[in-house]
């Protein structure tokens, strides 16, 4: 009895410890973000410049023919637009004349993400598919992206994508749905349309992290009735509910096809979203079931690696190995945020009453992390089974690649090292952006001849 009840107040202790850093970090992103908003304003008033204004001229003149450098945020980010000036990928954006910031919702399942993505590129509204939005108890149509970034996307204009975490995910599912020809309406589409893909921190193989902050380890879907997932989800169901314009363009969970807004549900809805009868929660159709190791071994079941299209990760650590035991390997050096999970992740063990996530499964192997996502997760996919891989010690290594296998180096930081915060970094910042910018611009080329139409290695209509 004595001991129950010491374990429950320390794993009480532990949420409020947890959900005071993460509200702290949010409040001070956000005030950060409005801060910046209004010493823009004030020195535009004053200033008037129109410096802006001329570079935007010259990017639109230049770049026609460059192919875009796309850059897709992870969990809890957001594209171009929102949280006024802020950028998630703390100003990356800039070092190239062609890239684009897309916002995807910031917990949008990763489903609905490449969904997303592929419209906001190609143009047109949203379509989630009937089958998964009738499964999924959304609407089927989302947003009208009209024109689209790039219209001219295709075999022949194909795309440099860049994924940070759950982003990396995204773009390998959005890959597959191109190759599965899964858009009405656009049968032309495949694998090709994809010329490379990098992947910082990407999360290929779920992370430990997710157990720890609510999902359950049985299934991986639900989540346990006291955890920061539980507190974050009643936030997200009130913020949607609560519907406050200017507040939802500043930052949006991505929720807007649940229709939860008052105005749409009135207080039943509410009600029924909170006991979890419906809403993304319900339905499990959101991004953490995506990222425990039971959902992205489902998720990667029905994911290739493509034999034209160039891959490069970077999997991040915080962690060192000293006499058989896994623990941070700093303190000053890890973001306050990520500590505390950095060293729980790194004594991480699966509960022995419960069938682990895969066959071999050792806890060892999920201990080096990154404060977010398992090292071991990020280097390549490998759960159900392995893709084509090669560790990198240095960049030189890599001037000729080979498209089909996953070039991977291992970086010492956290996991939120070279996002928002460009200080934080400081010149491996520039060295990480500037090698896959360089990458993409000068060394990733289609060997394959595109018009020997005769000779075509690819059958292009070939049924599947
Ligand atoms: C959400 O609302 C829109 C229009 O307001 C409607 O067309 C759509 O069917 C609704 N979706 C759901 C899942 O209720
Ligand atoms: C079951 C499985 O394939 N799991 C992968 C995830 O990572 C481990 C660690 O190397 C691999 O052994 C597995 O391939």
């Amino acid at each position: 009895m004595m001991k129950l009840w010491m374990v429950t107040s320390l794993e009480l202790a532990e949420l409020f410890v947890s959900a005071m850093v993460h509200l702290l970090y949010a409040f001070y992103i956000f005030s950060t973000a409005v801060a910046g908003d209004i010493s823009k304003n004030v020195n535009d008033y004053l200033f008037k410049s129109n410096v802006d204004v001329n570079d935007y001229d010259q990017s639109q003149s230049n770049v026609e023919g460059l192919p875009p450098i796309v850059l897709v945020h992870g969990i809890f980010g957001f594209g171009k637009g929102r949280l006024g000036g802020l950028s998630y990928f703390a100003g990356a954006e800039k070092k190239d004349e062609r890239v684009l910031v897309p916002d995807l919702g910031s917990l949008t399942s990763i489903y609905d993400r490449a969904r997303e993505l592929f419209y906001y590129l190609k143009g047109g509204r949203v379509d989630f598919g009937e089958e998964h939005s009738e499964a999924c108890g959304h609407s089927r149509f989302g947003r009208d992206y009209r024109k689209g970034q790039y219209p001219e996307w295709d075999e022949d204009h194909p795309i440099h994508f860049v994924g940070h975490s759950a982003g990396a995910q995204v773009i390998r599912v959005l890959q597959q749905m191109l190759a599965d020809k899964a858009f009405e309406g656009f049968d032309e589409t495949n694998e090709n349309w994809v010329l490379s893909v990098t992947s910082l921190s990407g999360a290929f193989n779920g992370t430990t992290r997710t157990y720890l902050d609510g999902m359950r380890t049985e299934d991986g879907i639900g989540m346990k009735p006291i955890s920061l997932l539980q507190l974050c989800r009643i936030g997200v169901i009130m913020y949607d509910w609560l519907d406050i314009s200017w507040l939802k363009t500043y930052y949006s969970f991505g929720f807007d096809h649940f229709n939860m807004s008052w105005k749409k549900t009135g207080l039943r809805g509410l009600v029924d979203c909170l006991v979890g009868n419906t809403g993304p929660f319900a339905t499990g159709d959101w991004v953490l079931p995506d990222l425990t190791i039971q959902g992205s071994t489902s998720l990667n079941s029905n994911l290739q690696t493509f034999p034209n299209t160039y891959y490069f990760s970077y999997a991040t650590k915080r962690t060192r190995r000293i006499m058989g035991m896994t623990i941070p390997s700093g303190v000053l050096g890890i973001h306050p945020m990520l500590f505390l999970r950095v060293f729980q992740m790194s004594q991480w063990r699966f509960p022995q009453d419960v069938s682990p996530p895969y066959k071999g499964y050792r806890d060892e192997e999920w201990q080096e992390n990154d404060g977010a996502m398992n090292t071991i997760s990020m280097t390549h996919p490998r759960l159900p089974v392995e893709h084509p891989s090669r560790f990198i010690r240095s960049d030189s290594e890599c001037q000729t690649l080979q498209p089909g296998i996953w070039y991977y180096k291992i970086v010492e930081a956290d996991h939120i090292t070279f996002i928002v915060n460009r200080e934080r970094a400081g010149v491996q910042f520039d060295l990480i952006y500037d090698s896959i910018f360089q990458r993409c611009r000068k060394h990733v080329f289609r060997k394959i001849p595109q018009t020997l139409p005769n000779q075509s290695p690819r059958a292009p209509r070939s049924p599947r």
